[in-house]
């Protein structure tokens, strides 16, 4: 503002400014950014999980795109089965009244009373990622909107991209995800399917909790039980990460396959090295993305779709290289 300005409207002229200036949520002379209209908790699991941080980023770059309509408070937990600080997280944000909440669920059911609260305060609820357990929110009267991929389909994939590598009889083991989470339950089906259709023989199938030490633990187990074991299915790629190290421990390393989801940069130098087969891109910044707009969508008034499906991909060997070379291409 300048000088002969602020002289001439006097005292009682700048605190009338200072007023419309704060209700307007900014100055166009100072600069500063105007309040944005809502705010939108995006609420996810462990943060540790490279895939979260893919999911953050994303929605921070689409907040940032248009700051005036909303701010992105992002949150998570520590641990991947902490379900009670994630409910917590989800209080909180009722009790910051946010306008929404953009919600993957560390556990299908657990959550689903928390955010019956939230909705009941008012506040728009929109479910990515890890679907809620039907049964459960009809039991408690709750509808919630889904946003997500189809993560049977996903693992399927991946499993038939395994398949290719396998002969009938061929003994292979899934480690899933953690119990009650839905999507890793739909990708255990995923990859029982393409394993009987290519007529392999699932001889284990025990949970990782999601996490790279505890799939290690269990790996290191099914190689001992099932020394002839010729690949290994992970739910995510957090546990393929785990799966190589036991493999690597028990002397087993380029002798069974293993198979991730996600495609966390880790997974893509175990791929380009030979270590994993194969992992899946639900391209996680998109989902928090296309569940962000949805609850805009829907506090602005606009009618959506109940559910929305996101995209999931297979990436391999070819792909990474194809990418890779895309972005550096030789001169001829
Ligand atoms: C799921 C995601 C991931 C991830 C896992 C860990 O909901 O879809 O695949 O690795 O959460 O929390």
């Amino acid at each position: 503002m300048h000088d002969r300005t602020l002289r001439r409207v006097g005292a009682g002229g700048l605190c009338a400014l200072a007023l419309a200036g704060l209700l307007a949520g900014c100055s166009e002379e100072s600069g500063s950014p105007a309040k944005p209209k809502y705010r939108v908790a995006l609420v996810m699991k462990s943060l540790a999980n490279e895939f979260f941080k893919t999911m953050e980023d994303g929605a921070r770059a689409h907040e940032q795109k248009d700051p005036t309509r909303y701010q992105l408070i992002a949150n998570g937990i520590k641990d991947e089965r902490d379900v009670n600080k994630q409910i917590d997280i989800v209080d909180q944000m009722i009790a910051q009244r946010v306008n929404a909440i953009v919600i993957a669920p560390a556990d299908s059911k657990a959550l689903v009373p928390a955010c019956k609260r939230a909705q009941e305060a008012g506040i728009v609820v929109v479910n990515i990622d890890n679907k809620f357990d039907d049964d459960t929110l009809m039991a408690k009267h709750a509808h919630i909107p889904f946003v997500g991929p189809d993560n049977r389909k996903g693992a399927r994939l991946a499993g038939q991209c395994l398949a290719a590598k396998l002969h009938p009889g061929d003994k292979v083991a899934i480690v899933e995800g953690i119990p009650n989470a839905i999507n890793g339950t739909m990708r255990k089906l995923g990859f029982e399917a393409a394993m009987a259709e290519a007529g392999a023989v699932i001889v284990d199938s025990q949970t990782g909790y999601w996490e790279t030490d505890k799939a290690e633990k269990v790996v290191s187990a099914m190689v001992t039980k099932h020394p002839d074991l010729k690949a290994i299915l992970c739910a995510n790629d957090s546990m393929a990460i785990g799966a190589v190290a036991a493999l690597k421990a028990a002397g087993k390393l380029g002798s069974v396959y293993v198979v991730g989801y996600d495609n966390i940069s880790a997974i893509q130098n175990y791929i380009l090295d030979g270590k994993v087969l194969c992992t899946v891109d639900q391209h996680a910044g998109e989902i928090a993305v296309e569940g962000i707009r949805y609850a805009l969508d829907i506090l602005s008034g606009h009618v959506a779709p109940d559910h929305k499906e996101t995209l999931v991909d297979l990436v391999t060997l070819d792909d990474l290289k194809k990418a890779a070379a895309k972005e550096s291409p030789t001169k001829p």
